[in-house]
């Protein structure tokens, strides 16, 4: 009778403790390559050149087929990422200038927001590319907030816009560390004085050259996107980036390695300007094109090491994504084009970076967390936009009505459950709310643009220009690449994908 009290209460108080234990609490890891294509990998058929990490997470993972990244340019697809929200709803969400003031407003709902109420510790380290700082720009030489740490991140360490950008510091937390009050750091918009060096008066002295845009102030021998002076002592080289994500990562992970964590590492590989490490130049054929992707694979394999050091693989849910489509020539002369051979960047799909073609947006993804997810090849449709929603289901935080509007809970799909589904449409974005959009709804693909050019359809020509019509539907299942306009074949379809995208853009 004793035991048989014992036993009934064993068994209540079991359920109770596993029912208020029952959100899981893995640690979380979210790998962004920048201007990653589908087929820039060799697990997502790359022959051009060997991936080796990236391949092993995906065969003791879920390598997704229909993963995509929500914008087809990086500042739309890292606000969708963190908010869970469409860019196109937000205001100034095109790629961010280099004095961007912060674009995530402090109070917003975000990843990082949500995983801290949840009990992680939460850091960015890498390209941030999101603005930072007050209405009116960033304060470079004061305190850099707003920034992550308004929004949810308890430390950061960052690229503060993107490479080709000026300026070549980093951010910790609120300050550019190393900066010398001697020599303050200016950034600008206009030529400082009219003998400042730049790309165009002091082409002969660059280590490699730019091809269009990308001729202002000169740093480390390439010349960039706006114009900087001064916090000499602050600057970095362009070749110890990767060391330099690599090592705050680490650090990161120690840190908190007994309690669950959220790591957003945020690569700049492989955005120009390709700037290698020294080691990894001239590994493929590819030129450094090429070369940043070999380096990008050896970050994804520091990030395994340390993992399987601190005993954290069991524990830890890695996500690999892209944050845009790929792009050869983006702006210097890298060889990229010159060097391409057979290679495929943006695997079998039409278009890249800025393109709403499938290529764009269509990137590789892979989620592993070993012990946990089965691995194996999913076909569902997954988003970088859906990680918020879904790691707030996974960790059983409830989401707010006005938070996260475009973001689905496919946290079944990504931990790769036999019947769980994915999303059955999604909004592909090519840079700002200009009214160039895909929708992709179930098989059917609709473009709807704004100033009919298909920009950068051909990933592997220069900045290709196409002329469109306004509308265009495809047959994913039959026409992956997008080559065959079937919209007046098949107009009742058009106009129920014309009012499903009307409907959520106006929303
Ligand atoms: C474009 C730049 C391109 C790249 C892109 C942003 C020119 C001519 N082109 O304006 O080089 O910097 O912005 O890339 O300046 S992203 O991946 O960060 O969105
Ligand atoms: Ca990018």
């Amino acid at each position: 009778m004793k035991t048989n009290f014992c036993t009934l209460l064993a068994l209540i108080i079991g359920v109770l403790t596993s029912h208020r234990c029952s959100a899981e609490t893995p640690n979380i890891v979210v790998i962004m390559a920048d201007d990653l294509g589908y087929g820039d990998v060799s697990c997502y058929g790359a022959t051009e050149l060997q991936t080796p990490h990236i391949d092993q997470l995906a065969k003791e993972g879920v390598r997704f087929t229909n993963g995509y990244c929500s914008a087809s340019t990086c500042t739309p697809t890292r606000y969708s990422l963190l908010t869970g929200t469409y860019a196109f709803r937000g205001e100034r969400t095109g790629i961010a200038p280099p004095n961007s003031p912060a674009i995530i407003q402090p109070g917003t709902e975000t990843v990082a927001s949500l995983l801290k109420k949840a009990g992680y510790a939460t850091g960015v380290v890498g390209k941030w590319h999101l603005g930072l700082g007050g209405p009116g720009g960033p304060d470079w030489n004061g305190d850099l907030k707003p920034g992550p740490l308004e929004i949810g991140f308890d430390t950061c360490f960052l690229l503060p816009t993107t490479n080709d950008r000026v300026p070549q510091v980093y951010v910790h937390d609120h300050r550019v560390p190393n900066l010398d009050p001697a020599d303050p750091l200016w950034v600008g918009q206009k030529k400082p004085s009219p003998d400042h060096p730049t790309g165009k008066t002091h082409r002969d002295t660059l280590k490699m050259d730019w091809s269009h845009g990308h001729n202002s102030t000169i740093h480390n021998g390439i010349s960039r996107i706006g114009f900087y002076t001064g916090g000499h002592a602050a600057r970095f080289r362009d070749e110890d980036l990767a060391d330099k994500w690599v090592e705050k990562s680490n650090e990161f992970m120690e840190a908190h390695k007994d309690e669950p964590f959220f790591l957003f590492f945020s690569s700049h590989d492989i955005h120009v300007p390709r700037m290698p490490h020294e080691r990894f130049q001239g590994k493929t054929k590819l030129g450094f094109r090429g070369d940043a992707i070999v380096e990008l694979d050896w970050c994804v394999g520091e990030v395994m090491k340390t993992l399987d050091r601190l005993s954290l693989a069991e524990k830890t849910l890695v996500v690999f994504c892209s944050d845009n489509g790929p792009v050869l020539d983006d702006g210097y002369k890298d060889g990229a084009i010159e060097k391409n051979g057979s290679h495929r960047a943006a695997g079998p799909f039409s278009g890249g970076k800025y393109s709403v073609y499938e290529g764009g947006t269509r990137t590789p993804f892979v989620t592993r967390w070993i012990g946990r997810i089965k691995p194996g090849v999913s076909d569902e449709m997954v988003c970088t936009i859906d990680l918020a929603a879904s790691l707030a289901a996974l960790t059983k935080q409830p989401l707010p009505n006005d938070a996260c509007l475009d973001s689905f809970d496919v946290s079944g799909a990504l931990l790769g459950q036999a019947s769980a589904k994915g999303r059955d449409h999604l909004v592909q974005q090519d840079n700002g709310s200009r009214g160039t959009f895909g929708l992709r709804s179930g098989k059917w693909k609709l473009h709807r643009y704004q100033n009919k050019t298909a920009r950068n359809v051909r990933v592997e020509q220069e900045l290709a220009n196409t002329k469109v019509p306004m509308h265009q539907l495809f047959d994913l299942s039959e026409d992956e690449a997008e080559k065959q306009n079937v919209l007046d074949e098949h107009p009742q379809v058009a106009a129920r994908l014309q009012k499903q995208l009307d409907a959520i853009i106006e929303n």
